[in-house]
């Protein structure tokens, strides 16, 4: 058998081609791998095949117009046939924070009549404990011609690589940031790692796929839970008419303190979702990764409540939201506590004007575009206009612009950046 390192372009099919699938499948063909990404979207794939990138990432879009013009990485609706499968789909939840794994079961399904034995399939997306364990099943019960008993005709592979790579970095991170690799059966892990190895300069740390299951799921409740503090200090502090930035910075010179800011809410696809997923795994065992997450969720309510009866007191109020994606410099509004504090005051102020701000986008998201009270609008006019400055986001753009606008205006900065 040949390893991926003497194979001179190891054959790969991404399955999902979006924030995290769509880099990495562009990585993978510029390390030396032929790579297909699959995708249910038309457009999507449209898009890739014309080199195009259907989102903002730094650096992605050069690279994956490079890669689709030598003819490295094209995209699909039909999954093809490939050594190494990589799947890349989204895991969200359902009603009451159950993870909802219909994507990776439609995967699982897609890829199984395709096998032919010996293939390596990756499950990438993040997952509740057991999640690849469910993907083998699901391929096995497709195909009982097929083994998780390692060196048979009709053996599949199967390893679970979490991504772990930060939005706005993603392309510096998929190379640099140590993977952990954890193997289901046979040496799927090191197979695994090998392809990875292709783009990756990072430590490769091997364990078994329940226990990489759950360290991702960890990474993420830690930060969580660590935002929940410093959003916890914001309110008591707020009650004691204290600035909580200055608190925490004097708290952080402590050598061994190192507390996160606080901001609207926690937002994004991975933070604000994976805790959940250990909470419903282990629902007695996890009373403070589930509180981390009520304290973050509560946040959004908390900033309105500040807000809305001073806004009342103003006859045709007009408030600049400066902000909608989920966190500074990029266009992703995907549970953006910024997104549904907007949503909100248009609901509870039906008579303001309410100026969006939101430098990375050209269009609203249909539920405030459909709104009378709420227009997108530049940061400069909308700071003119505005009676209230209500900054949501920590972008460039608003992090560094002259203050001495803001004089006449009552502001309200949810992420301290004027302070
Ligand atoms: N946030 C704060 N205060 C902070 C830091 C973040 O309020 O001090 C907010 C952000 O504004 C944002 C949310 O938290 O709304 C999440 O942002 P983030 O930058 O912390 O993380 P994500 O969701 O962009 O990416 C995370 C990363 N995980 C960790 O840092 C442990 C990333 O490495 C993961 O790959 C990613 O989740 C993922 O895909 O799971």
């Amino acid at each position: 058998m040949r390893s991926v390192r003497e194979n001179k372009r190891p054959s790969v099919a991404v399955i999902g081609l979006g924030y995290i699938g769509l880099p990495t499948a562009t990585v993978l063909a510029s390390s030396g791998a032929d790579v297909v990404g699959v995708d249910t979207n038309n457009e999507t794939v449209a898009l890739i095949n014309r080199g195009q990138v259907p989102f903002v990432e730094p650096d992605l879009a050069t690279a994956l117009a490079g890669t689709v013009s030598q003819g490295f990485l094209r995209a699909t609706t039909e999954t093809p046939h490939a050594e190494h499968y990589i799947v890349a789909v989204p895991t969200p939840f359902k009603l009451g924070h159950i993870p909802d794994l219909t994507y990776i079961e439609a995967a699982a399904k897609q890829i199984a009549p395709l096998l032919r034995g010996n293939e390596v399939i990756v499950l990438e997306s993040t997952s509740p404990p057991g999640t690849t364990e469910f993907l083998a099943d699901t391929v096995l019960d497709s195909r009982p011609d097929l083994t998780l008993e390692p060196n048979t005709a009709g053996s599949i592979y199967f390893a679970h690589c979490p991504e772990r790579v930060l939005p706005g970095r993603i392309m510096i991170e998929l190379r640099t940031n140590d993977r952990t690799v954890g193997t289901l059966n046979g040496d799927a892990g090191e197979r695994a790692r090998d392809l990875y190895q292709l783009f990756c300069e990072g430590e490769f740390l091997m364990t078994d796929a329940r226990t990489a299951e759950l360290s991702k799921l960890t990474e993420n409740a830690y930060r969580d839970v660590n935002i929940a503090f410093a959003n916890e200090l914001s309110m008591i502090a707020d009650g004691l008419d204290i600035n909580v930035w200055e608190l925490i910075e004097l708290a952080n010179h402590h050598p061994r303190v190192n507390i996160l800011q606080p901001g609207p809410g926690v937002g994004g696809h991975c933070i604000a979702v994976d805790p959940w997923f250990i909470v419903a795994t282990s629902p007695e065992a996890s009373p403070l990764i589930r509180t981390a997450r009520e304290v973050n969720d509560s946040k959004p309510g908390f900033v309105l409540d500040k807000l809305i009866p001073q806004a009342k007191r103003i006859s045709g109020v007009k408030i600049a939201a400066l902000g909608l994606a989920f966190k500074p410099n990029i266009d992703d509004l995907r549970e953006s506590p910024a997104r549904q504090i907007v949503n909100r005051l248009a609901d509870e102020l039906p008579e303001a004007t309410i100026l969006a701000v939101e430098p990375n986008i050209d269009e609203l998201p249909s539920e405030l575009e459909s709104r009378s009270n709420v227009s997108l609008t530049a940061t400069g006019e909308a700071i003119e206009e505005a009676d209230i400055v209500f900054l949501l986001v920590d972008h460039n753009e608003f992090v560094n612009l002259d203050q001495s606008i803001l004089a006449q205006k009552i502001v309200h900065d949810t992420r301290g950046v004027w302070n």
